[in-house]
């Protein structure tokens, strides 16, 4: 067994010493705050735990699923997805970089940009979700966020958080906000203040850059950044209830840039249909999921 210690919380992530990041060392600093600031965080026999100091049993491993092509459908390849969000027969989706930046309405069958509101330079947008009426859009470093009418996408506001903003999904109380590390906070959306934090184990092993994220009957999905694969996570704890592999999912040579890569999950609540894509992805593929 192998404790949650400091050097765990401190992995080496690709984006902590970007150029664009706009203080290496305050980051840091926020790390070791956190870390002294969770004393029970160090696991204990047969248990894991959670930024919250509570513990559930840990001894049964994640379970594995693979998949089952439902239908495929067409996407920008020119997409570089970060958010993705089923809502009323279309999608939501956030895409990224600098200058690229941007959120959409997308006809599911044929993938056409229904809608489109451009993010301006410098921000890179990140993840959304959608929250009684509201669309809430994450910024990677600006630690900014932004709020729009979920029809009209007219601007109505905007919110700030600390740190990286990655992935966004809500349970329909909270937001739900992933930062590029192993924890997940849940955010009031009225205030923005932190409710709770997790800390995304697998057994007793700390998983990182846990990226785009879906809150799925009762679970949150998440994309792990540069991995086929998306972890099922218990929202009271923490705990990697299993891993679903969607290795094969493009064929090789679909894509070429290294970036693009596995982000994207979206759901519809109503038809229980699950939808995964990624950046730069030219299909987005409605899935089945598969006991491994
Ligand atoms: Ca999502």
């Amino acid at each position: 067994m192998t404790p949650l210690t400091l050097t765990s919380l401190i992995m080496p992530h690709a984006n902590l010493f970007s150029p664009r990041s706009r203080s290496a060392t305050r980051r840091i600093a926020h790390i070791l705050l956190l870390a002294f600031s969770f004393p029970s965080f160090a696991c204990q026999p047969g248990t894991t735990t959670n930024l919250n100091g509570q513990t559930t049993p840990g001894n049964q491993p994640a379970a594995l699923y693979g998949y089952e092509v439902v239908h495929v459908f067409p996407h920008d390849p020119e997409a570089f997805t970060q958010g993705l969000v089923f809502h009323d027969g279309k999608l939501l989706e956030s895409t990224g970089e600098e200058g690229r930046s941007s959120l959409r309405r997308v006809e599911l069958e044929t993938g056409k940009v229904l809608q489109k509101v451009d993010v301006p330079e410098p921000y890179f947008a990140e993840g959304i979700t959608l929250l009684k009426g509201k669309i809430y859009q994450l910024t990677w470093q600006h630690e900014v966020g932004f709020i729009y009418d979920a029809w009209t996408f007219e601007k109505i506001g905007k919110f700030n958080y600390q740190g990286e903003g990655w992935g966004l999904a809500n349970d329909g109380q909270s937001l739900i906000l992933s930062d590029g590390s192993n924890r997940i906070r849940f955010l009031d959306p009225d205030n923005f203040q932190v409710r709770k934090t997790i800390a995304v184990v697998d057994g007793t092993t700390p998983v990182q850059e846990i990226n785009e994220l879906e809150y799925v009957q009762g679970e949150i999905y998440a994309n792990i950044w540069h991995a086929n694969r998306i972890a099922r996570i218990d929202p009271q704890t923490g705990r990697i209830v299993g891993w679903i592999d969607l290795t094969g999912l493009l064929a090789p040579g679909e894509v070429h840039d290294e970036e693009a890569v596995l982000n994207g999950i979206a759901y519809d609540e109503k038809n229980g249909r699950l939808f995964v894509t990624g950046k730069l992805w030219p299909k987005l593929f409605e899935i089945r999921l598969t006991q491994k």
